[in-house]
């Protein structure tokens, strides 16, 4: 992300914060929706009508494993034996890592910010960030991610799986706490659903210093309270554009991500 895409992220979530982002764009687009599902309604289509302005969102879409998961065979979403800064071309993926930060003094090394040595199970690279993030009342933190495609707004359909692992730990002195989310149609910017953007869906994680593999279902992940519009039931696994992982306000940090993957049933 260059640094004026990375300036436009962070001021795009201060207005989103402040719920004053409000584009003709997007409100065109929910009511085309909002239309189209009552279309669907009168004829039949569809049992259940979409809530105006939310794209999918619902629960009932969501695939639960009852003989557990697996690594999807081309889930592979990074695992950075490659050195770069762009998602394996894997399941159609081709994105590229990010990083964000607020603009209250939180700061993100390594700077470039590319795959450190060290990774999990003996690997030879994995992705590291370690900073010290602002403690003002307004800031909110860092984060670094990856979009699933390099096409800016594009959707990717990833409801052939049901959830993602990565493994991670903290470097000793390190915040513990990281929450991953993962964007989708109704909560990034990007694709211009979303009045109040990027509160996507997530799970808080508790690290430690030894490197473990951690599961997040999309089953099990959910907005943060209180704020973003819409605010839909569920993830959308179909349209996906972004995952990542954040550290609050306050904090010194040294963590790392490693062996990031789809999962699908068993
Ligand atoms: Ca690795």
């Amino acid at each position: 992300m260059s640094d004026l895409e990375e300036r436009s992220v962070a001021l795009s979530l201060r207005l989103s914060l402040r719920l004053s982002l409000r584009r003709p764009v997007a409100l065109l687009i929910g009511l085309a929706f909002a239309g189209a599902a009552t279309l669907f309604g009168c004829i039949g289509v569809s049992q259940k009508r979409a809530t105006p302005g939310i794209v999918g969102g619902r629960s009932a879409d969501l695939r639960v494993c009852h003989a557990g998961t697996r690594p999807a065979s081309d889930g592979t979403i990074d695992d950075f034996e490659d050195d770069n800064t762009q998602l394996p071309t894997e399941g159609g993926r081709d994105g590229f890592w990010w990083t964000t930060k607020d603009e209250k003094g939180s700061t993100l090394g390594p700077d470039p910010f590319s795959p450190s040595e060290g990774g999990a199970d003996g690997s030879e690279m994995s992705l590291r960030a370690l900073g010290k993030t602002a403690s003002s009342p307004d800031a909110w933190g860092v984060g670094f991610g990856a979009n699933l495609l390099s096409s800016k707004g594009a959707l990717y359909d990833a409801s052939r799986y049901v959830g993602i692992s990565f493994k991670a730990k903290a470097g000793p002195g390190s915040a513990t706490t990281l929450r991953f989310k993962i964007g989708d149609v109704n909560t990034h910017d990007d694709a211009h659903v979303c009045k109040a953007c990027w509160n996507h869906f997530g799970k808080d994680i508790g690290l430690t210093n030894q490197w473990k593999e951690y599961k997040v279902m999309f089953t099990e992940v959910r907005q943060a309270p209180y704020w973003g519009d819409p605010r839909p039931v569920a993830l959308t696994p179909s349209k996906l554009l972004s995952i990542d992982f954040s550290v609050g306000p306050g904090q010194d940090y040294d963590i790392w991500v490693d062996d990031i993957r789809f999962l699908e049933c068993q």
